[in-house]
């Protein structure tokens, strides 16, 4: 047998009077929710980066974890352990799903060519642990920002090299994404954005980015790559303004250069919130315009102005994430990838089982609370109730398109004055949704 990485046996739902720490208590893949099992509704993926390539270093200080997959090399050999200890924590973790960048499972080579051969020997393996398992791939993607070619960007770089490495690497990446029947397909700013103005062409740069996603839709299209592509909004980090800063950014974007028909949106909990949004605000906006794609589940903390990642373990958090997530359907192709680290002093591999069963729990709990505050009813309710104007009469009229503005003012000549308004009633909602956490 090969050798154990992660010391835990296979985490169970054991329901929510269990105390065993190596248990699920709310995350049951197979019970029924609204029509749909726990695991299908929820889709879980694990992020092959931070799990089991990012040693924790920060700023001050070397990384500290614990890694005995790794052995600090970037032979083959290496990247092979690696993806064992992977599937091992998948299969450990009941993680149906799991998603990665290009450089996160095979290492740099000399030059582009000898880099796509090392990818390829470990696609393969990959394809045979997904054969094996029955694991599969939510998304693909490519690292376009941690080799220094890339420090003024990839595809917004003012060096037309770099673009043209960059789209090379994307193509690689799209099609191992398709070997491994990947359904999404993933596209983060990286280093898509600027530090300064004073050496930056702001214009040209959104060109040749918006160049570089038809390039790659294009791509996908001749070669049959049917999977959804995905941009993720995040306003800064790495650097200081970056192009895809929030949801309505990135739909603008697209729509400012017809790829919207092509590319919908991966939102994340930590990327909202450095906006100056809530996640929930990202996710509605989103799913109202149509554009709501995937989601990469985490969280920041609310006194570090930064991108901390951390797993999601708030249950008013989750809950209003399901709430939307079921208000507009679920999220298929897409799905819940926790794109989150464990903190650097949790430095055990057995830290990393434990972030994942709190983040699966915590939504597994916030998909059931919301399904239940969706089965009473009271919220839509409410909202229905204080929408109720548009409902018939002029508001209809409105809505209808068959009013203007010297019909509005002989209604309101008529009338004098607006019928009162009602209350909002924010704190008793709030009350309401306490009542079900
Ligand atoms: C960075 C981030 C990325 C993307 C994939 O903040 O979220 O890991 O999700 O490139
Ligand atoms: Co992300």
């Amino acid at each position: 047998m090969s050798q154990e990485y992660f010391p835990v046996p296979k985490i169970e739902y054991e329901g929510p009077q269990s105390r065993n720490p190596l248990a699920f208590k709310h995350y049951n893949p197979a019970e029924a929710i609204e029509g749909k099992t726990m695991a299908e509704h929820l889709r879980f993926a694990c992020a092959w980066w931070h799990s089991f390539c990012n040693g924790l270093s920060d700023p001050f200080g070397v990384a500290t974890r614990q890694m005995p997959w790794d052995d600090a090399t970037d032979s083959i050999e290496n990247a092979l352990n690696r993806a064992r200890a992977a599937f091992e924590f998948f299969e450990k973790l009941q993680l149906d799903l799991y998603c990665f960048h290009d450089r996160d499972v095979a290492p740099e080579g000399d030059n582009l060519r000898e880099t796509n051969r090392n990818l390829d020997k470990v696609v393969a393996f990959l394809k045979e642990q997904q054969e094996r398992t029955g694991i599969k791939l939510l998304w693909g993607t490519a690292n376009l920002f941690s080799h220094p070619r890339y420090l003024h960007g990839a595809a917004t770089s003012a060096n037309a090299d770099v673009f043209a490495h960059a789209a090379a690497q994307v193509k690689k990446a799209i099609e191992v994404t398709q070997l491994l029947g990947g359904v999404n397909y993933v596209f983060w700013g990286g280093r898509e954005g600027y530090t300064t103005l004073l050496n930056t062409d702001m214009k040209r740069e959104l060109d040749h980015l918006a160049r570089f996603m038809h390039m790659a839709v294009d791509y996908a299209k001749q070669i049959g790559f049917t999977g959804q592509f995905l941009f993720e909004p995040k306003p800064k980090e790495p650097t200081k303004h970056q192009y895809d800063f929030d949801a309505a950014a990135c739909c603008n974007f697209l729509r400012a250069n017809g790829l919207e028909e092509h590319v919908k949106l991966n939102i994340e909990t930590n990327h909202a919130t450095l906006a100056g949004h809530t996640m929930q605000h990202e996710l509605e906006y989103a799913a109202a315009q149509g554009m709501l794609g995937s989601i990469d589940a985490n969280r920041g903390d609310e006194l570090l102005g930064w991108d901390t990642d951390q797993f999601p373990t708030d249950l008013y958090l989750t809950t209003k994430v399901m709430l939307t997530v079921l208000k507009y359907g679920g999220l298929a192709p897409g799905g819940l990838n926790f794109d989150a680290k464990v903190r650097r002093e949790s430095f055990e591999p057995v830290d990393l089982v434990y972030a994942h069963i709190g983040g699966m729990d915590a939504f597994a709990r916030g998909l059931k609370i919301a399904a239940a505050i969706r089965a009473d009813g009271i919220l839509d309710q409410m909202l229905n109730e204080r929408y109720a104007s548009w409902n018939e009469g002029i508001g209809a009229q409105i809505e209808a398109g068959e009013a203007d503005f010297a019909l509005l003012e002989a209604y309101m000549l008529e009338k004098g004055d607006v019928t009162p308004n009602k209350s909002g009633r924010q704190e008793l909602l709030e009350n309401i949704i306490n009542e079900y956490l």
